[in-house]
């Protein structure tokens, strides 16, 4: 009888073979080329360790193409750092009429960090801040132009907080979306993520009266006390937060793709469980429907994605076991790693929308904005002086 044989010989397999031994018999050695072979130093006669199966499966000897190393400085103008101003978490820059446009979170005043015994007190730099924007004709010297979209009233979702935009411009009208916070800004308060709307890139900007995103209603918090650990049930990915929007026009639909952070939030394999979701609308002011499919990522923090070759190109920056990875996906919601990074990534990149960038994996990174820490001795990183600087993201040649 081939079924009692063949369950004797699994039965067998199971009782003597070792984990790796198994895995190397289960092995299918046929569907690597002797190129791929020979690019990962193998050879098909001897034996594979753990590791060099991996190689093999996670393809490390291809997309070389999409390694690089980025660099990082400083600009010049009202750019240039002032320790009494935070400016960070620059959006996309958009080329209009020949001039640079970027909007990012500008805020003032002493940060305190949370239980400073006052409610009011100022928690984060991105806390009381608004949303303001900048102009400039090299991408070098900036000039801070104003106040582009402020906190609501008394009682209304963002009167705390607006921060973190990204711009999108569409059919001759420009959008911003952005988080929001209602007072009071504790360590379980949830966000919002917002949106205004300008018929010009210098403004007066139309605020929706409602959030176009919320946190998934599905946790429970354990006990009253405010710590963000302690949950009875986490929820969805994005129960907590829903940070980093960022907006695109694709496939005809707008995608709108956002960092999540989970109440009780526990550790992965890469530290922080933070991963990325998007939601999809048929017009630009929504409704948004959050995808079957999130997580869409196991990893990530701010958002950085760009189309490229038809589907969406990202970078996975930190948190998670798939940090430092720059992943490709043909529809925007299915990603696989192409390449593994150097540390030094910038922290939330905004992207230069006028770059060609189908012609390299890295091309649209040729250069754009991000922010930089500047760490003040004996104060907590979130009291650090912050600034916006500009970097570049060269293909790795390692020949050189
Ligand atoms: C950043 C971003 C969001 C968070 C805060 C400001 O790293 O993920 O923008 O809210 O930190």
């Amino acid at each position: 009888m081939p079924n009692a044989v063949y369950l004797v010989r699994a039965a067998l397999f199971l009782l003597f073979c070792s984990v790796s031994v198994c895995a190397e018999e289960k092995f299918d050695l046929s569907r690597y080329s002797d190129e791929d072979l020979d690019k990962l130093a193998l050879s098909r006669d001897g034996k594979l360790s753990a590791s060099s199966m991996r190689a093999l499966e996670r393809g490390y000897h291809l997309n070389a193409d999409w390694f690089g190393l980025f660099s990082m400085g400083p600009l010049k103008g009202d750019f240039a750092y002032d320790a009494k101003i935070w400016r960070r978490d620059p959006s996309r820059v958009l080329l209009v009429d020949g001039l640079y446009y970027t909007w990012y979170t500008r805020s003032t005043g002493k940060v305190y960090g949370f239980n400073s015994g006052k409610v009011e007190n100022k928690v984060f730099p991105w806390d009381k801040a608004e949303i303001w924007y900048a102009t400039s004709k090299d991408g070098w010297t900036w000039k801070e132009e104003g106040l582009a979209v402020g906190r609501g009233p008394a009682g209304a979702f963002d009167d705390r907080s607006v921060f973190t935009p990204e711009v999108m411009q569409h059919e001759g009208k420009f959008y911003l979306v952005y988080q929001a916070i209602k007072a009071p800004y504790l360590l379980r308060t949830k966000n919002s993520v917002a949106m205004a709307i300008a018929d010009n890139a210098r403004g007066p900007w139309r605020k929706l009266e409602q959030p176009i995103l919320l946190p998934a209603d599905n946790g429970i918090w354990q006990g009253t006390e405010d710590d963000h650990y302690k949950a009875i049930k986490q929820g969805d990915f994005d129960s907590h937060k829903v940070h980093d929007p960022t907006l695109m026009f694709y496939k005809d639909k707008f995608y709108l793709y956002y960092k999540g952070e989970r109440m009780g939030e526990r550790l992965t394999a890469g530290g922080r469980e933070i991963r990325w979701g998007v939601a999809i609308a048929d017009k630009a002011e929504g409704p948004y429907v959050k995808s079957e499919y999130n997580p869409i990522t196991q990893s990530g923090h701010e958002l950085l994605i760009w189309p490229y070759q038809g589907g969406m190109a990202m970078i996975s920056t930190q948190d998670g076991p798939e940090r430092l990875t720059m992943q490709w996906s043909p529809d925007g919601i299915n990603f696989e790693i192409k390449a593994y990074l150097d540390a030094k990534i910038p922290h939330a990149i905004g992207l230069v929308e006028s770059l060609e960038r189908e012609s390299a994996p890295g091309a649209a990174l040729s250069w754009g904005l991000y922010h930089q820490y500047v760490p003040i001795e004996g104060k907590a990183w979130y009291q650090w002086g912050n600034y916006i600087g500009r970097f570049s993201f060269d293909h790795h040649d390692g020949a050189k």
